[in-house]
């Protein structure tokens, strides 16, 4: 098989680029490891930049959500007790966030490119990228047995943290940084009302917690817990249990508990892979890079990549300027390391670290008391949590 751009990875990096790159006249194939409806299943980001927003509706799958989608102008955060609004809007100028399940993203994006002839093989096994430093890359891999490949102009690695893509950059070449975080996310998605109209990112004294929404009828919810816990031994009414003794008292009191439809348990870490580019490779989204959840920038980034690669390719295929591709890791890898340095920062203000002396606790709380009172810090907040432009 030919094509100009085989694109591995169907998560919203590898789905949402392939349609962009189609409504411009570009052909791709999309290789999956999994089945579509593992990649249906998985339960994951919940809150969407303004620029992933518009990316969405560059690519022509808003329909759903602009009917379903809630625009959240504002957020609570819940310290010692007491529950804070940061009001994003009148910090930002009027930017707001969208809750919109990554689920439903995936749901859009597969339609669309079932509905336009698009090529998206799942099951896809061994894939593997070759030659990708010369000019005539190609990728393999094995379907019920049979051995395929796929020649092409270029490959879009967009197959997530545990992907296979990252590995065909050289070691002499790769740069990695990483930091790995002493706890992890229990999350619970239930169909209740959620507690809230907003959410709340709570540090008690007990952890983190974090109320969070799919729809006024759908609620997901977290709390922090050791790394060494296990899904299974989480039953529904422990985790209700532990969430309620993290809310501030009204909020808890005011909770509606029900049977959970998805529990699961995912690790913190960050971690950033440098460059995004050699030769005809290009990653985008968690191939390159990982954020803790707490600022809710994982899918926005992989959104922010696709838009420079996106441009990049399509200038390529239009008029032959390929600076786009050029710039391309450097571009992408400003906008990463700042959406880095506020997901660790969001990270370190909220949980608690079991490492952490009663000096480090002090200064945990005089950060969020300044938050609390500074209308600075409030901004800085505001403006990092609905999206740094892309540029
Ligand atoms: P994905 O979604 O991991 O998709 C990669 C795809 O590649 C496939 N794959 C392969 N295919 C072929 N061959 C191979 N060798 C392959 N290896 C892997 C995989 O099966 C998969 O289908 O990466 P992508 O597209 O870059 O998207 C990234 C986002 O999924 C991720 O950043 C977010 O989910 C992170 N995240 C959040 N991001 C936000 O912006 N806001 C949030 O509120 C938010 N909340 C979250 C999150 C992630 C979470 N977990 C579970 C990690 C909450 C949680 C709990
Ligand atoms: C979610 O709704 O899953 C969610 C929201 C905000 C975050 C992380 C996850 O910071």
């Amino acid at each position: 098989m030919k094509t100009q751009v085989c694109i591995v990875g169907a998560g919203p990096s590898g789905l949402l680029l392939s349609q962009l790159l189609h409504l411009r006249g570009i052909a791709s194939v999309v290789l999956e490891r999994r089945s579509r409806a593992h990649v249906m299943g998985r339960i994951r980001a919940g809150v969407l930049e303004r620029g992933m927003v518009a990316l969405l509706r560059e690519a022509g799958v808003n329909a759903r959500l602009d009917r379903e989608a809630l625009v959240h102008e504002g957020l609570d955060i819940a310290f010692d007790g007491r529950r804070h609004r940061i009001d994003l809007a009148a910090l930002t100028g009027g930017a707001a966030v969208t809750v919109y399940g990554q689920t439903e993203i995936q749901r859009d994006l597969f339609e669309a490119r079932d509905a336009t002839g698009g090529i998206v093989i799942d099951e896809a096994e061994d894939v593997m990228p070759h030659e990708v430093d010369g000019d005539a890359p190609y990728v393999t891999y094995r379907k019920y047995g049979v051995e395929h490949r796929v020649d092409c102009d270029f490959v879009a690695g967009c197959d997530g943290y545990h992907g296979v893509c990252r590995t065909a950059i050289p070691n002499q070449v790769l740069k990695t940084f990483e930091r790995v975080y002493p706890f992890g996310w229990m999350g619970l998605l239930a169909d209740v009302p959620p507690v809230s109209d907003e959410l709340i990112y709570v540090n008690s004294a007990r952890g983190f917690a974090l109320c969070s929404m799919r729809s006024p009828t759908r609620s997901r919810y977290y709390v922090q817990c050791p790394l060494e816990e296990r899904v299974e031994d989480w039953s529904d009414d422990r985790f209700w249990t532990e969430l309620i003794g993290r809310l501030p008292a009204d909020a808890g009191a005011r909770l509606v508990t029900g049977p959970s439809i998805e529990k699961s348990i995912a690790p913190l870490r960050s971690f950033v892979a440098e460059p995004m580019r050699h030769g005809r490779l290009f990653l985008a989204g968690d191939a390159a890079h990982i954020v803790p959840p707490t600022g809710a920038k994982g899918l926005n980034l992989a959104a922010s990549d696709v838009h420079f690669l996106s441009r990049g390719l399509i200038a390529y295929y239009q008029t032959g300027d390929d600076r786009g591709l050029s710039e391309y890791s450097e571009k992408a890898l400003r906008r990463v390391w700042k959406a880095v340095r506020f997901s660790w920062w969001m990270t370190r203000l909220l949980h608690h670290f079991p490492e952490d002396s009663p000096f480090d606790r002090r200064v945990q709380a005089a950060e969020l008391e300044y938050l609390f009172t500074s209308k600075a810090a409030q901004t800085a907040l505001a403006e990092n949590y609905v999206g740094l432009p892309y540029e």
